[in-house]
């Protein structure tokens, strides 16, 4: 491995962190290679006492997106991140997680590039309109509470043939392939404002974090095609709402579509 790229090392990730996060942090897993780390964090949930846990590959063989789609998971260059969280979310305050989840990740990201990065509704990252990263977020109820895994795929140093695979524009977070991101430090900020979306979320809900997503908003004010399942259209993206619902714009009607039921692009 190169040298200016090191590693995922725990004790790299640990260091600098405050102790309110170490205290929450139930263990941190890191594998060299695994099939999914959403579903390690799912298996340890059944265990987990404290707040929550981390689960890190260098590699996935069976990397996934939403609808089982397939994540491409390369050894070494990329970051493979499950959050395992015992919340006490209530199943209502689940329609915009995933969006506060991407506008946290935005601002951890931004740390660490000069580039514009944005979002496309509801949750993948872009820059310059390639996709950089994608969040899976899983859910199942347990006796105390609402269990979450929030598994983040970025990429970091990704070469040309690793993503040939790819059946869309793709980019990394690392300019001109330098090398000179320590995936290390960028896994440490998402956790710190990770942290902080696990104890707010649950008081504010999306509402705290609205008014940012829109300013990451790569759809806004832009004419889209939507498909759902018995209906396509064209309208013009107005925002989200407090929920996290895309408001679009048809006639003068506002529609409200919600994640995981349609399917849009810009036209
Ligand atoms: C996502 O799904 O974007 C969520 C991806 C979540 C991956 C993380 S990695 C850690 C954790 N463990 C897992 O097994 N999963 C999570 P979706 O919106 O369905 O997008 C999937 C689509 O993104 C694919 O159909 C491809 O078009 C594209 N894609 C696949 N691999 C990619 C990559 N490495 N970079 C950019 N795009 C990719």
């Amino acid at each position: 491995m190169i040298e200016n790229n090191p590693r995922l090392i725990e004790e790299s990730i640990k260091s600098g962190l405050p102790n309110n996060i170490l205290d929450d942090i139930d263990s941190i897993f890191i594998k060299d290679s695994t099939e999914s780390t959403n579903d390690n964090a799912k298996n340890h949930l059944k265990v987990q006492k404290a707040l929550f846990s981390m689960h890190l590959a260098e590699q996935q063989t069976a990397g996934r997106g939403r609808n089982n789609r397939k994540w491409v998971s390369p050894h070494g260059k990329n970051i493979y991140l499950s959050l395992g969280w015992k919340s006490k979310l209530l199943h209502s305050q689940l329609e915009g997680l995933s969006l506060a989840v991407a506008t946290c990740l935005i601002s951890s990201l931004k740390e660490f590039s000069s580039k514009n990065i944005q979002i496309k509704w509801p949750n993948d990252l872009l820059i310059n309109k390639k996709k950089i990263s994608g969040i899976l977020i899983e859910t199942s109820d347990s006796e105390e509470g609402l269990d979450i895994v929030i598994g983040i795929g970025i990429n970091v140093h990704m070469n040309e043939s690793e993503g040939a695979e790819i059946d869309q524009d793709w980019g990394n977070l690392e300019e001109n392939h330098s090398n000179k991101l320590d995936r290390n430090k960028i896994v440490q900020s998402i956790i710190s404002k990770l942290h902080e979306l696990f104890k707010d979320y649950p008081q504010s809900g999306f509402k705290k974090y609205h008014h940012t997503f829109e300013s990451y908003n790569l759809l806004k004010d832009k004419l889209c095609k939507v498909e759902m399942d018995r209906e396509t259209f064209k309208g013009k993206v107005i925002g989200v709402n407090e929920v996290g619902e895309l408001r679009v714009e048809k006639d003068g009607e506002i529609h409200h579509l919600r994640y995981g039921e349609v399917s849009i692009r810009e036209l």
